[in-house]
Parts: C-alpha cells; sequence; structure tokens
C-alpha cells in the first residue's frame, strides 16, 4: 500500500514538472470555454463581452482541454479573442506561460 503512494506521487510530481510544449487551440472566455471553440463570429463576439466582463481568457485545445493563461501573458491573448491559434510557451500545471502565439 506504502508503495503505491509513492508511486502515485512520483507520476504527480512529474506531471507537474515544466514542459515547453506548442499548443494548437481556441482563445475563449473561462465562463462559456468549450462552448466557443468553433471560433465562430458569434463565439469571437461572446467571447469578447465575457473577457470584458471580467471572464479570463483561457485556451481550450482540440481534445477540450482548459488550459488557464499565465497573468503576465494575458495580454498576447487580447488580440486573438475567440481565435483558433498555435501558442508556444512553458506549460506548468494547467497553465501556459506564452512566449509565441500565432493564427
Ligand atoms: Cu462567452
Amino acid at each position: 500500500m506504502k508503495k503505491l503512494f509513492v508511486l502515485l506521487a512520483l507520476v504527480v510530481i512529474a506531471s507537474m514538472s515544466l514542459s515547453a510544449a506548442e499548443l494548437k487551440g481556441t482563445i475563449v472566455d473561462s465562463m462559456c470555454a468549450a462552448k466557443h471553440a468553433d471560433a465562430s463570429e458569434k463565439s469571437v463576439a461572446c467571447v469578447e463581452r465575457c473577457v470584458k466582463g471580467g471572464s479570463a481568457p483561457v485556451l481550450v485545445t482540440a481534445d477540450s482541454k482548459i488550459i488557464k493563461i499565465d497573468e503576465a501573458s494575458k495580454e498576447k491573448v487580447m488580440s486573438h479573442l475567440g481565435h483558433k491559434v498555435t501558442i508556444t510557451g512553458t506549460v506548468e500545471n494547467d497553465t501556459v506561460k506564452i512566449e509565441s502565439i500565432k493564427m
């Protein structure tokens, strides 16, 4: 039983470690999230409205994972609200620190 806990702890630590990554997905707001993954005109308008209303911008990946945007990187996604993007950056836990973002 004890061995199992040690193993689980190691897995958790490994999954939390830093990794540079390329992420493909759509910038959406944390409230509507995957609802806007289609990047349609209506979605873009809603994401912009929701983010202005105080909802945090997040990335929803192709496999529907929600990745949060690092506080210091938020400005970089502001011109891409509702857009499909490719982000290069470092992912820690479920938050990405953006190095570059392109459509
Ligand atoms: Cu919305």
